[in-house]
């Protein structure tokens, strides 16, 4: 049977950009023109206006990089997952956001988009396997969310929670794993600038496999902290036990700040292998955003703060 799927990158762009930054368009074609100079370019119909502030210091890694090496376990353990995850519906979507705010409550996500201004930012992404790659997401700060979802000044941690469909995600029913996946930062992780959530990659919706419609950016800590699809926002009290954190705490902890000098167990993390060329090069603390975040942890010396 031939069945017709609308794929996340055929959504009409009017559904995820306010009208607002598509007629500010033409006004950014100039600096479209500088990047392509600096070969860093993407065929991009110019998306919205790109943050200045986050300079990656390295070549964008190429789309179809970025689009068909995945790690996205709700469909399947192996990289090339991406067919698999056009299934995954993208409507009706809606966040709940609950627990510790003042009012519990559902938001449907084109209701969110439309509370929300888009920007993008290019951030290197660093995951704990030791890959590495560069690419420009859209979508708006993680703070912005917070200041909707209104938590109460006793709330401590942020839980991020993935959508969980068994009709369309294969890797579910592999019942070792702690389904849902689950992430979670402290409010003062969540509410620096740099913490992002992502609706776009390369100027264009988020394509399933990268966790559309919504997903957790958090560039400095090893990339599962950064949680696709997400369905679920919460706040809690107490410190959640996250997905890799229950399946192998001694391996994947719940701060996961990234640190050349710390090495995983059974591997050195010192250097990264970039998707596309394969160089490697050497990992930076923090993934090079010491800058925005090293003073989160001043006062938290004691924790396993880079595992
Ligand atoms: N729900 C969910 N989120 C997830 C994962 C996952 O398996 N399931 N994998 C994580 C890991 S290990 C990494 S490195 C990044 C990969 O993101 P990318 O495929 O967009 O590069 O997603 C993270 N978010
Ligand atoms: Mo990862």
């Amino acid at each position: 049977m031939h069945i017709v799927r609308r794929r996340g990158w055929e959504i009409p762009e009017h559904m995820v950009t306010p009208e607002a930054v598509m007629t500010n368009r033409r006004g950014l074609l100039g600096g479209s023109l500088a990047l392509a100079f600096a070969g860093t370019a993407y065929a991009e119909e110019a998306g919205p206006p790109r943050n200045p502030a986050f300079e990656a210091g390295r070549a964008l890694t190429a789309e179809k990089d970025a689009t068909t090496y995945n790690n996205f376990y709700e469909f399947s353990d192996d990289k090339d997952l991406w067919r698999e995850a056009q299934a995954l519906k993208l409507r009706p979507w809606s966040i709940r956001l609950d627990g510790m705010v003042k009012q519990p409550r559902s938001i449907d996500i084109d209701d969110l988009l439309k509370q929300v201004a888009p920007e993008e930012r290019i951030y290197r992404h660093r995951c704990v396997e030791a890959w590495a790659m560069t690419v420009p997401w859209t979508g708006f700060p993680l703070s912005k969310l917070l200041a909707i979802a209104e938590p109460l000044a006793s709330a401590k941690f942020v839980v991020f929670e993935t959508q969980v469909d068994k009709k369309t995600m294969p890797g579910l029913s592999a019942p070792w794993y702690p389904w849902p996946y689950v992430e979670a930062l402290t409010m003062a992780e969540a509410a620096n600038d740099l913490a992002f959530i992502s609706t776009g990659l390369y100027g264009k919706p988020l394509p399933p496999q990268n966790g559309a419609p919504l997903r957790l950016t958090v560039p400095w800590k090893y990339g599962f902290k950064s949680a696709k699809s997400l369905v679920k926002i919460s706040f809690t009290e107490t410190r959640p036990k996250t997905f890799w954190e229950a399946i192998q705490p001694a391996e994947y902890g719940f701060w996961a700040n990234v640190n050349p000098a710390v090495s995983h167990p059974r591997w050195s993390q010192a250097s990264e292998r970039l998707l596309g060329s394969n160089e490697r090069v050497p990992t930076q603390i923090y993934n090079g955003y010491g800058a925005f975040v090293a003073g989160l942890y001043d006062n938290l010396k004691s924790e396993k703060l880079f595992m």
